[in-house]
């Protein structure tokens, strides 16, 4: 509004002068006359100003154009009115975490509940309890801790890390019913100290099975398990970057460069945080190398809390990556996309950078590499779990939408989703898909680790 009403007062001040040539890089934008009309008339912006919603080049479109598409409706979007199923724990408080499945058009959503210390698959759009809802239960033990690592590894199989005792465990859920980690395995594979706190799956090796970088935070360590999956199989060490600890706290697996051979993302959240780029085809010959490694802009900015494929944003073949900052400048968060071909350094440097709102966390959840509204460009969905509201710390999710470069404020930009009550941290987990409701729309699935919650927000909502 300020910056329309600035336009306007150029317009006015201009005609009364009597001026034919508009000065250059007047107040917001270059402005432009056209000569032999009344420029009061024919002034106009040359370029959008971004995300106001306004017409401002007069060319009949609003915010055309610019690096992020505009939400011109009104915000926050009604997050219950948006969702098709609701999914709670029945003793909430813990940590719950939403996972598609190999396949994010299937209608498999699988939950890892820490509370209940297991993880769920639901099959389609459910409301009720998690443990009325579920198809499939993956019960662990009094110390496992099961509920934060979880990946799908390849058609009914699924991957569950049992930090507690370093395990990680491979299970079958092709039919319904409830199993044990200890009892039930198809085969488990242990490593060192909080082993299986983070897992991602892809083929590393490109020998056609599924392999896992299974990360152990706490002891800056994370291991690729080459597949088929066993306590027997060959694995490489991935050490921790030493100028950043906590590796592993995000790990992502997917071919950035598309040789044939996943590669594989790890961040370390500690202090600035960091995140590293390892080739699929160095680890496969047992080369652990970086070929890229962004550090954190500030000192306690937590950069890597999270990561997630952009898709190609800058056109050169290329998957380009999101990273999450959510202690970045105090706490408000930022989300950064950097280039998948470049070589690294400070995020300062990144493509674009997405600033939270005030001590918001932005950035602590991620998830893309999709296009939600169907335009062709992949969107973005990012969880800012300390976000506040009139209602307290309610937590709150954004959704973005492509193509983006520059810099701006999700406050201007996304849809925004807000948790319900005060220490909701709705936005704590997020992941795109499943289609749960079978429409060919990839739904939003989000948790409210604080609420025990886990909310499905409908495709056909973008
Ligand atoms: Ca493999
Ligand atoms: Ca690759
Ligand atoms: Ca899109
Ligand atoms: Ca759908």
């Amino acid at each position: 509004m300020s910056r329309s009403l600035a336009a306007s007062s150029v317009l006015i001040l201009l005609a009364a002068s009597g001026c034919d040539q508009a000065p250059a890089d007047h107040l917001d934008g270059d402005l432009a006359v056209e000569k032999g009309l009344a420029p009061a008339l024919k002034i106009s912006l040359e370029t959008e100003l971004p995300g106001d919603c306004r017409d401002n080049d007069g060319d009949g479109a609003v915010d055309e154009g610019f690096a992020f598409k505009a939400d011109c409706k009104k915000n926050p979007h009604d997050l219950d009115g948006s969702s098709g199923g609701k999914i709670v724990d029945t003793d909430p408080g813990g940590e719950i975490v939403p996972r598609p499945g190999d396949d994010p058009y299937g209608k498999t959503l699988a939950v890892g509940s820490t509370n209940a210390n297991a993880v769920f698959l639901i099959e389609g759009l459910v409301t009720g309890d998690i443990e009325r809802v579920a198809s499939v239960t993956f019960q662990g033990a009094r110390g496992d801790d099961v509920g934060t690592g979880l990946v799908s590894s390849g058609g009914s199989h699924w991957l569950v890390g049992a930090p507690g005792t370093g395990t990680t465990t491979l299970l079958d859920g092709s039919r319904s019913g409830t199993y044990s980690l200890a009892r039930d395995a198809d085969d488990a594979w242990r490593g060192r100290g909080d082993s299986g706190a983070t897992l991602a799956a892809g083929d590393i090796d490109g020998d056609g099975h599924s392999d896992a970088v299974v990360g152990a935070p706490d002891s800056d360590l994370a291991t690729v398990v080459f597949g088929p999956f066993s306590s027997r199989s060959s694995t490489v060490s991935i050490p921790g970057i030493s100028a950043a600890a906590g590796m592993s706290s995000s790990a992502l697996v997917a071919d950035l460069d598309g040789d044939g051979f996943d590669d594989v993302v790890l961040g370390s959240s500690d202090g600035a945080g960091a995140v590293s780029v390892y080739a699929g085809s160095d680890l496969a010959r047992g080369r652990v190398g970086a070929v890229a490694t962004w550090t954190g802009e500030g000192g306690r900015d937590a950069a890597g809390s999270a990561v997630a494929l952009a898709g190609d944003q800058t056109g050169d073949g290329v998957a380009d990556l999101w990273i999450g900052a959510p202690g970045h400048d105090g706490g408000d968060g930022a989300v950064y996309l950097v280039s998948g071909a470049a070589r690294g350094g400070s995020l300062a440097g990144a493509t674009a950078i997405l600033v939270g709102v005030e001590d918001s966390s932005l950035g602590a959840s991620l998830a893309g590499g999709h296009d939600l509204d169907g335009d062709g460009f992949d969107d973005m969905v990012v969880g800012a779990p300390d976000e506040q509201d009139e209602f307290g710390r309610v937590g709150g999710v954004w959704v973005l939408f492509g193509p983006f470069r520059g810099d701006a404020s999700v406050g201007d930009l996304g849809l925004r989703f807000s948790g319900n009550r005060d220490g909701d941290a709705l936005g704590s987990a997020l992941c795109i898909g499943p289609d749960a409701d079978g429409d060919g729309l990839l739904e939003v699935t989000v948790a409210a680790a604080g609420a025990g919650e886990v909310y499905v927000i409908r495709g056909a909502t973008f």
